[in-house]
C-alpha cells in the first residue's frame, strides 16, 4: 500500500533527486486537506451502515437484481451484496485517508471482476450501487469532503468496468 508521501517520495528517489515543485506541491495539497479528510473519515464510520442502506435503496431496491432469479435474491446473496458494499466503502475510506489509491487495488479490485464474472453478479448494478453511494457520501460529508471520496468510488467503478 502506497500512500500520498510515499508516492511522491518514491517518484523522487527512482530519480535520485530532491522533490521538485510539483511534487511540493502535491504534498502540500495533502497536508492542507488532512484535516478534512480525518473528519470525513469519522463522519462515514460512524454512519457506515446507513450510508450502504440508503445506497442499496436508492440504486438496487425493487430492480431485476433483487427480484426472484436476480443475483441479490435470497438473504444468502443479499447479505453478500450488502457486505460487498461495506468493503467498497471501507476501503475507499481508506483509499481518501491515504490520498492514494492503491490499497483499492491491492485488497479490493485484484481479481474481483473475475470472481464476479464466474458469479454472475452483475458489475453494472454493482458500479450503480457505488455510485448511490458515492451521492450518499458525499451530501453527508460535505463540499471538499465529497471531491477527496468521489475520486476513490470512481476509481472503484472505473476498476470494475
Ligand atoms: C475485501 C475485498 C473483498 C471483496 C470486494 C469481495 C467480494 C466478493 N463478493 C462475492 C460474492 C457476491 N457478491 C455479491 C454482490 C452483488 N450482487 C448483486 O446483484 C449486487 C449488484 C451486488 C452488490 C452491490 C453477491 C450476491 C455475491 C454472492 C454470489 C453467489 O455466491 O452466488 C465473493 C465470492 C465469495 C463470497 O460469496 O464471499 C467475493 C470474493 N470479497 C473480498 O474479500
Amino acid at each position: 500500500m502506497q500512500d500520498a508521501i510515499t508516492a511522491v517520495i518514491n517518484s523522487a528517489d527512482v530519480q535520485g533527486k530532491y522533490l521538485d515543485g510539483s511534487a511540493m506541491d502535491k504534498l502540500k495539497g495533502y497536508f492542507e486537506t488532512g484535516e478534512l479528510r480525518v473528519r470525513a473519515a469519522s463522519v462515514i464510520s460512524a454512519n457506515a451502515a446507513a450510508i450502504v442502506r440508503d445506497a442499496v435503496a436508492k440504486a438496487l431496491l425493487y430492480s431485476d437484481v433483487t427480484r426472484p432469479g436476480g443475483n441479490m435474491y435470497t438473504t444468502r446473496r443479499y447479505a453478500a451484496c450488502i457486505r460487498d458494499l461495506d468493503y467498497f466503502l471501507r476501503y475507499a475510506t481508506y483509499a481518501m485517508l491515504a490520498g492514494d489509491p492503491s490499497i483499492l487495488d491491492e485488497r479490493v479490485l485484484n481479481g474481483l471482476k473475475e470472481t464476479y464474472n464466474s458469479l454472475g453478479v452483475p458489475i453494472s448494478s454493482t458500479v450503480q450501487a457505488i455510485q448511490a453511494m458515492k451521492e450518499v457520501t458525499g451530501a453527508l460529508v460535505g463540499p471538499g469532503a465529497d471531491k477527496e471520496m468521489g475520486v476513490y468510488f470512481d476509481y472503484t467503478s472505473s476498476g470494475l468496468s
